[in-house]
């Protein structure tokens, strides 16, 4: 995670000319540093023989690796190694050498055993990367079967996921993984550059003519530069070695920011996690009497700051704190935490979870403080917030305007920052329209990257995890903690990286293409959002986007689908046959009425065929529209909302204001996108109700990015958020 001070653009001297890099979107890449490829008794001394020249590599590494940590650059390991059935290892790499007519070098082979245990096998102590180079909590480590870092890994995602763009490249071997990887990265449109005394390989001779390869006939591949100016270029922007600086005697106060680069920053300066915690709490307990209705459990005080002791203990290493180390967060009441009730805001169907939905796991993994679960529409159905027993929180910027739902209470809290970030959900819209109702970030990732096991369904083959946060950074941040490819989650996609490349550097690494819809469709907005939906439009032109026409027709049948068609009839599906039945008098009124609506359509499976194969019909049209083709554009921008409901105006006809507000979310997971809500701007309350006060109201945009195209949309967000704020 880069620090604020740093520069947008910092430059080297290298070949064959200077490197310019953005360190927001630099990696530290360190291949393969391995006990096998570095020690005596590995694979590497079966390979090359002599190891001095390697060894050397690893202090020069190490200081590498110090300064880009302490400048705030994202690092990545690789290690090269295979599975333990050897199913990931092709003969060219276990056959090849060893078949050689004089071969006497390799009688020992990839999965053989040596005195660090079986070579190049995932697991063995002779597998891990050196002591001296040990990778930090937050660090990703890419395990790869290949001398490349991009055949069959995870990588090409991962880097995308983070933004980045450039590599500073080191580790061993300069003749094989190291080479091979600046050329396959080089190929997905990452700028490279190769730091010298920081790798090595096992022929000298070869180190000299690979490294001249890379940076040959102006560029071929890449730049290569000295260890030494890239150290003095970074250390005015780097933090002291906490192990340098005395310990504060008295701890830092707390500002009261929850952004995570924020709290981040505090607690390497020695804040406590328990001072965030009781700020927190107390802050909590002032909110409630202002915008009760927000929680329907809160996790008691001792338990809290208990955690918040218990991960100060556990991580006293300042320098070295997991990617969400003290951040306070909380989950929507249809997700299960163990010993919790999971309530779905419906009291009948209330269970205690036996374990925690994988999602919580892993952000409590990486250092998260749990609060509470939050409140929701009932069965997360609705979009209003106005359809829970357990009370109706209310916009954070107007106390008569709804909260939105199904995620109402999620993105309350984090509009109120009363947490850093919350886990919500999205089937139809869920997770976007609260988060442009609070004036927060709403990401919707693309379906089955995130597991939704220990969800409760709403929908089960259209529901998804939703994260809602402060910024678009922060979103991004909780989404590459929480993604793992889960196979107990039947929707889950596959997590390898998605073949388009990166745009570095030039025209291209500015310029993107944008839809919208057309007027027709925007007719149904309030006229102060149409208003403002062309700001955000003459904003996006102003920051390098271009504006395309687009075939919207499959967004707006697939949107109508989803109520019109027979699709709602999954809300009963995860159901028990006679559950409807028994509970009808337990349930919200209007979540019965829409209930016993879809009942009496009877719909039939021949229309429900239907409906799936014009789903299957419009996902193929919309990837053509969010597609490499001709007439293709990186994201279609659409107003997260039509309009903002007054709770009174949500009562009096509670199921057609309701479905007015999908207007631009219903098609989200139909057509498998990914979503992103982001805060464009406010305007004054009487501007949508004419004689009404001038009190702000928040305007969202949403970014709808095609199927797996998650990094990308988020990055044109993360822009388009980023203009907003320096304006
Ligand atoms: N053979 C050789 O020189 N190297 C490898 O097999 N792996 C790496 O370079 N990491």
């Amino acid at each position: 995670m880069a620090t604020s001070q740093l520069p947008s653009l910092l430059s080297i001297d290298a070949k064959p000319y200077a490197f310019a890099f953005p360190p927001q979107h630099t990696a530290l890449l360190v291949i393969d540093m391995q006990r096998d490829f570095l020690l005596a008794g590995g694979f590497g001394a079966i390979q090359g023989g002599n190891l001095e020249a390697v060894q050397a590599s690893i202090a020069p590494t190490k200081k590498l690796l110090e300064v880009c940590r302490r400048a705030g650059l994202t690092v990545f390991h690789t290690r090269e190694g295979h599975k333990p059935d050897m199913s990931d290892c092709p003969s060219s790499k276990l056959v090849r050498q060893a078949e050689a007519p004089e071969n006497t070098q390799h009688t020992l082979v990839i999965g053989d055993k040596g005195p660090m245990g079986r070579l190049l096998v995932r697991g063995e102590y002779g597998h891990d990367i050196v002591d001296e180079l040990a990778p930090l909590p937050g660090e990703v480590v890419i395990d790869k079967p290949g001398k490349g870092s991009f055949w069959n890994t995870t990588i090409l995602h991962k880097l995308k996921a983070r933004a980045i763009t450039h590599l500073i490249v080191a580790g061993v071997t300069t003749e094989c993984c190291f080479a091979t990887t600046i050329r396959e990265a080089n190929d997905r449109g990452f700028e490279c550059c190769g730091i010298e005394e920081a790798t090595a390989g096992y022929n000298a001779e070869f180190k000299c003519s690979s490294l001249e390869m890379l940076y040959w006939s102006q560029g071929l591949f890449g730049f290569v530069s000295s260890l030494q100016p890239l150290v003095d270029t970074l250390e005015p922007y780097t933090t002291a070695p906490t192990s340098l600086t005395s310990p504060p005697i008295t701890p830092p106060a707390w500002d009261g920011n929850v952004t995570i680069p924020s709290l981040q920053a505090a607690y390497r300066a020695g804040l406590s996690p328990v001072t965030v915690a009781e700020g927190v709490l107390k802050y909590i307990e002032q909110y409630e009497t202002e915008n009760p209705g927000v929680w329907i459990h809160r996790v008691p005080k001792d338990v809290v700051l208990e955690a918040a002791k218990a991960l100060a203990a556990k991580y006293p290493d300042k320098s070295a704190l997991p990617p969400l180390f003290g951040v306070p967060f909380n989950i929507k009441d249809s997700l299960d935490v163990a010993g919790l009730p999971t309530t779905t805001a419906c009291p009948p169907l209330t269970h205690i979870a036996s374990t925690s939905s994988p999602v919580y796991d892993s952000v409590i993994a990486q250092g998260a403080l749990f609060i509470g679960k939050t409140n929701l529409d009932q069965l997360a159905t609705g979009l209003t917030g106005c359809r829970s027993p357990y009370g109706r929180p209310h916009s954070v910027f107007h106390n008569d305007y709804i909260s939105g739902g199904s995620s109402s209470g999620n993105c309350v809290s984090v509009g109120a920052s009363l947490v850093s970030f919350s886990i919500a959900t999205d089937t139809a819209g869920s997770g976007r329209v609260p988060s442009g109702f609070n004036g927060v970030v709403g990401y919707k990732p693309t379906r089955g990257l995130l597991s939704t096991v220990g969800l409760v369904p709403a929908c089960l083959s259209l529901d998804c995890i939703a994260i809602i946060s402060r910024t678009v950074a922060d979103a991004r941040t909780v989404w590459q903690v929480a993604e793992a490819y889960d196979p107990r989650d039947r929707y889950a996609k596959n997590p390898l990286g998605f073949e388009r490349h990166v745009n570095a550097t030039g025209p291209g690494a500015r310029k993107f293409t944008f839809g919208i819809p057309p007027p027709e469709a925007l007719s149904v907005c309030a006229p102060v959002y149409r208003a403002m939906f062309h700001k955000a439009i003459a904003r996006l032109q102003a920051m390098g986007g271009e504006l395309r026409p687009i075939d919207w027709s499959p967004f707006e049948k697939a949107g109508r689908l989803l109520y019109d068609g027979t699709f709602v009839s999954e809300r009963l599906a995860s159901l028990p046959d006679d559950w409807l039945e028994k509970n009808r008098g337990h349930l919200h009124p209007v979540i019965r009425e829409l209930f016993e609506a879809v009942e009496a359509r009877g719909s039939t499976a021949v229309q429900a065929y239907r409906d799936l194969q014009a789903k299957a019909l419009y996902t193929r049209q919309a990837e053509l529209v969010l597609g490499y083709g001709d007439g293709g554009v990186d994201v279609v921008v659409v107003p997260t909302a039509p309009t903002h409901w007054t709770v009174e105006e949500v009562l009096e006809d509670p199921i057609r204001k309701n479905s007015a507000l999908g207007e631009f979310t219903h098609f989200g997971n139909v057509l498998d996108l990914c979503c992103v809500a982001v805060p464009a701007g406010a305007y004054a309350e009487g501007e949508l109700r004419p004689g009404a006060g001038d009190a702000p109201l928040p305007f969202s945009v949403t970014f709808l990015g095609g199927s797996r195209m998650d990094a990308e949309t988020l990055e044109i967000a993360r822009r388009f958020e980023q203009g907003l704020l320096n304006r």
